[in-house]
């Protein structure tokens, strides 16, 4: 179970510092923690940006995790064994467990969980342009393990390590559950290589068209990261973006290899000077694209998600309904 205190203090019940000295005592504080590499916790002062930082990053991931149960839920009903089937129940459950750990984590930082789902409900808070993408082919669910979760590892291994405490935290249980996720898409395509000629072609056709918007999932390059710089100063994020990409690409190289699959880039190959692959061109203009909100499935996700949210509202008023006689009912029974 992921815990942490909730004791936050209200900003505005706290007012601002009294006087200068005593505010920039308060900065003065902050920098020196982040620069002995220290943790900071919700009941520590920040600077207002740092917190905008964080809220706005680990509500993008929360939504992320909770998009992200679409295109592979869409593949329960329709998987081909009751083995894969359990696999795949388990593994969409993880993302609702992670997309829940964030969200709490972000609350810390004083932003209710209502105002973080508006904000992606009525489009202005981003999701991974990742799932604006359909899934065709039962392929595509081994893909999006064995790529999708193998990008998002990348990225998030190094967010265990994040200076704001309660989103490190969550993200080590995060990594744990994208490792097996990462594992079991990978072992399915390794199956579905060793089956048919049609089996092996779907698994081709899979990995040419998720491979470039994995690439993509780690973000802009620098010159259009406006973000980076100062995550990367707070310690909120560790690696940049292109340097997450190069690895992401070294690494799936050789797995891409062990399948028997081909990676769709004439430009792939081994630079042997910088001890990297070198690859080709991203296609920014379609990401930023689907990142507008204009991808091939944004409408669907959101409208699906939307739908999911509204359909629910009668288990969150059973829940509170509950909470509020069970209060109530010990109330009583105290006096
Ligand atoms: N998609 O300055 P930058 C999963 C936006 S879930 C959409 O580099 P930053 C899984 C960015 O938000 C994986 N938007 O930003 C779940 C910013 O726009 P705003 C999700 C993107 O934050 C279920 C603008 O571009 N992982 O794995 O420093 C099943 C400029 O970018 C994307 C996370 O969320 C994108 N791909 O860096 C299976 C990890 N990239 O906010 C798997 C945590 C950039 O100014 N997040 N943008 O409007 C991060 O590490 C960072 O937020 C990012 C972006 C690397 C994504």
């Amino acid at each position: 179970m992921y815990t942490q205190s909730m004791d936050i203090p209200d900003a505005a019940e706290k007012g601002p510092p009294e006087s200068a000295s005593a505010a920039s005592e308060l900065a003065n504080a902050f920098e020196a923690r982040i620069d002995a590499d220290g943790r900071i916790e919700p009941q520590d002062w920040m600077p207002d940006n740092y917190r905008q930082t964080l809220v706005r990053q680990i509500s993008q991931h929360a939504h992320s995790e909770i998009v992200g149960m679409l295109p592979e839920g869409n593949w329960i009903s329709r998987a081909p064994s009751l083995k894969r089937k359990a696999i795949l129940i388990a593994k969409v459950q993880d993302e609702a467990g992670h997309g829940l750990y964030l969200y709490s984590a972000a609350e810390t930082l004083g932003t209710s969980r209502e105002q973080m789902l508006e904000g992606l409900h009525s489009g202005r808070a981003k999701y991974s342009s990742i799932f604006n993408y359909p899934t065709l082919t039962w392929a595509d669910v081994g893909v999006i393990g064995w790529l999708v979760d193998g990008a998002a590892i990348m990225n998030q291994v190094p967010l265990c390590r994040c200076s704001y405490g309660p989103y490190a935290r969550a993200m080590v249980r995060v990594c744990k559950e994208e490792s097996f996720h990462q594992r079991q898409g990978y072992e399915a395509l390794l199956v579905m290589m060793k089956g048919t000629d049609e089996q092996r072609a779907m698994v081709q056709d899979a990995t040419n068209r998720y491979w470039w918007k994995c690439l993509a999932m780690f973000g802009p390059p620098a010159a259009d990261s406006p973000h980076s710089a100062l995550a990367m100063r707070w310690g909120i994020k560790r690696i940049s973006n292109d340097e997450l990409r190069q690895k992401f690409v070294d690494a799936t190289v050789p797995q891409a290899k062990v399948l028997g699959v081909t990676l769709p880039d004439p430009d792939l190959k081994w630079n042997e000077a910088r001890q990297h692959y070198d690859y080709g061109e991203i296609d920014w203009q379609e990401f930023w694209t689907t990142v507008a909100g204009n991808g091939p499935c944004n409408k669907e996700r959101l409208a699906t998600r939307v739908k999911a949210h509204s359909d629910g509202q009668w288990v969150r008023d059973a829940a509170m309904a509950y909470a509020r006689k069970y209060r109530e009912r010990t109330i009583t029974e105290a006096v």
